[in-house]
């Protein structure tokens, strides 16, 4: 037989990995290349797949992430690809964020040969990776096999989409890749998964309790939390939240389920309904730190440990979620989609709208807020501060509801979520559960790179500087990303000072007026430098219609921020004043 011949009979690990993950709908790959894997990343090219190339692993981990949010329910899950050791590390953070979001990530590190690890002899990279991701995802699994290449995605697929999502590690060591089998045998060993994220259909018992519960409520409430918005059943929670005429209350990410200006929307009223209400239906969100763990002062109890005697009704794909803080009166254990038709076809078309008394106390509340932003939102001050310059956001996107918002800073993600209405569903990509930064930069490319769609980031100025090296990606990809830089001179504000008068800056402030717009600029993009809020509307208007990458340098007035935005009270107190 010729080489030729021969060549064309069999298949390698490099050549399974991209038929696996192409037979399973997985086009896109967020990654950075570099020893085992640089040729991977050149064969997936040329075999039709996108791959995105970062310049940090972080930021290609947060992009999978967040693809696997706007994707997951359709079964797809977000995948990035690193190099060993330190490359897999770097991603670590995006997979354990992944996982405590509940979103689908698949994370594939190369990784040394395992006779040399398991016996420390010091390979190149060396580090026992499986071990290491373990406690940080869903489940992780290692390839050691070219014939097992089509289980371990399979596995990896429905491990990180099924039941409640996460993240997964996939360990695929450096020799894999070069392994040869047999075409038509290597064909045959990949794994098409069926139905990778099972319908759970609820009990019906579960659903009459709760139908029960949410009867005889006076004042009853929808929570509703990103499990929501990831679940992609819109048109069904429209339905349930308008034919039963329960006001609601969205979490930061299921803004835009609803439109933020729907006549049953709370939120302008966050504070008077949570402490008032009676039956709370939470529908895909967990009662922890963002919701006060369901009791003390913020659902009217006397102190921190307090119930504030609501009944719960929760929607979760996760029983374990139930109980987990307060009793849960009302559990529905099953997916979203189901969950939320079963209650429908229970509410029917005669439900009997909530007490007005309930739902006019609500618009009063609301209406006074409401006029009472209005006000502030009316102030042009120069230099800007956080309302003056949200006020632009808002008005563009009432005017582009389809652009996505990718949001982090702590005053630049507080004064956002509450002033910048969403009008569609999963258009609104923040900080999430673990409010961490350097989410930015990765979530606006990956955003961009699975919508079509255009894309504002706004990011505090210490926010952006986690992930601000990607600038370049968003460049060199050309994306229409638009990011603006919320530049109050440092992390909260730029006013502290050093105490001591030596010659360091306090440790939350910057370089005062650094001109971040330069950095796109160097790489091809539009930088702007805005000091009104003339020139911030100007700006995000031109980098709409152009679609070019673009940097805008918000100057916000430095003593405008607050410590850790709308969550200073976490900030533990010093108990000795020195
Ligand atoms: O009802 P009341 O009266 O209470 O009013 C509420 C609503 O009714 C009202 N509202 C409205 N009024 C009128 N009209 C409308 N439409 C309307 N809508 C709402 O507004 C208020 C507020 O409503 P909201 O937001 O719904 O309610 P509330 O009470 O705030 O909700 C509670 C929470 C907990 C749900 C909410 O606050 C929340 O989701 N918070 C998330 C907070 C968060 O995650 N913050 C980020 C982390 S802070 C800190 O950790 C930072 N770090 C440390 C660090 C991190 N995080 N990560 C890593 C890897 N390393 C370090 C750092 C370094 S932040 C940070 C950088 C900060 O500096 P930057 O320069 O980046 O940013 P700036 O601060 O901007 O300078
Ligand atoms: P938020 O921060 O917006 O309150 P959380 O992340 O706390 O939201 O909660 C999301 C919840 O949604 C998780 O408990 C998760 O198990 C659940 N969830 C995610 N997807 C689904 C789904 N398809 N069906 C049911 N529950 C889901």
């Amino acid at each position: 037989m010729s080489n030729d011949a021969q060549t064309s009979t069999l298949t390698d690990g490099f050549h399974l990995v991209i038929d696996a993950l192409k037979l399973n709908g997985i086009s896109n790959i967020y990654g950075l290349p570099g020893i085992p894997v640089t040729d991977l990343t050149r064969m997936m090219q040329a075999e039709g797949m996108r791959v995105i190339s970062f310049r940090h692993e972080a930021n290609a981990g947060n992009a999978a992430a967040i693809a696997g949010f706007m994707n997951g329910a359709k079964g797809v899950p977000g995948v990035c690809l690193t190099v060993s050791a330190p490359g897999f590390l770097n991603a670590l953070v995006a997979l354990a964020n992944a996982t405590t979001n509940c979103w689908p990530m698949i994370l594939i590190s190369g990784s040394s040969e395992r006779e040399i690890v398991d016996l420390s002899q010091g390979d190149y990279e060396e580090m026992d990776q499986l071990a290491i991701a373990k406690p940080l995802c869903k489940a992780a699994f290692r390839v050691l096999n070219a014939e097992d290449i089509g289980v371990g995605i399979a596995r990896a697929i429905r491990a990180a989409v099924s039941g409640r999502p996460g993240g997964v590690y996939l360990d695929l060591p450096a020799k894999l890749f070069s392994q040869t089998m047999d075409a038509a045998a290597g064909k045959a060993s990949l794994i098409k998964v069926v139905d990778p994220a099972p319908r759970q259909i609820p009990a019906p018992e579960s659903i009459a309790r709760a139908l029960n519960l949410l009867k005889g409520a006076k004042k009853p409430l929808i929570l509703l939390g990103k499990g929501a918005a990831y679940a992609q059943a819109d048109a069904d929670i429209q339905a349930l939240v308008e034919k039963t005429g329960i006001p609601y209350l969205p979490m930061s990410m299921a803004k835009g389920i609803l439109p933020d200006t729907h006549p049953q929307s709370a939120a302008a009223a966050r504070s008077f309904v949570l402490p008032e209400a009676d039956v709370v239906l939470l529908i895909g969100a967990r009662l922890n730190w963002l919701l006060s763990h369901g009791k003390g002062k913020t659902w009217g109890g006397k102190d921190h440990k307090d119930w504030g005697g609501q009944k719960f009704i929760q929607i979760d794909i996760a029983s374990t979620e139930f109980d987990s803080n307060v009793r849960i009166d009302a559990p529905i254990a099953g997916d979203i989609g189901s969950c939320v038709s079963a209650l429908l076809a229970g509410v029917g078309n005669s439900w009997a709208k909530p007490p007005a008394e309930w739902t006019n106390a609500i618009n009063d509340k609301k209406s006074k807020n409401i006029a009472k932003m209005a006000e502030t939102l009316a102030k042009d001050p120069k230099p800007m501060n956080f309302h003056s310059a949200l006020n632009v956001v808002r008005d563009i996107f009432k005017a582009h509801p389809d652009t996505l918002l990718v949001n982090e800073g702590a005053n630049a993600l507080d004064f956002t979520r509450s002033i910048v209405d969403m009008y569609k569903p999963r258009k609104r990509l923040d900080v999430g559960t673990w409010g961490v930064m350097g989410i930015g930069m990765g979530f606006a490319v990956a955003a961009a790179v699975e919508s079509n769609q255009r894309v504002v980031a706004v990011c505090g100025d210490s926010a952006f500087g986690f992930s601000g090296m990607e600038v370049e990606t968003i460049a060199r990809y050309n994306l229409p990303v638009c990011v603006v830089i919320f530049n109050n001179n440092g992390v909260y504000r730029g006013t502290d000072v050093n105490p001591t008068g030596g010659a360091d800056v306090a440790p939350t402030v910057f370089v005062k007026d650094a001109r971040y717009e330069k950095l796109m600029e160097a790489f091809g993009g539009v930088g702007v430098y805005a000091q009104t809020s003339a020139e911030l509307r100007k700006g995000i208007e031109d980098a709409l219609k152009s679609g070019k990458p673009t940097l805008i340098n918000a100057i916000i007035d430095e003593t405008a921020g607050t410590e850790s935005g709308r969550i200073t009270s976490l900030n533990p107190a010093a108990a000795i004043k020195k």
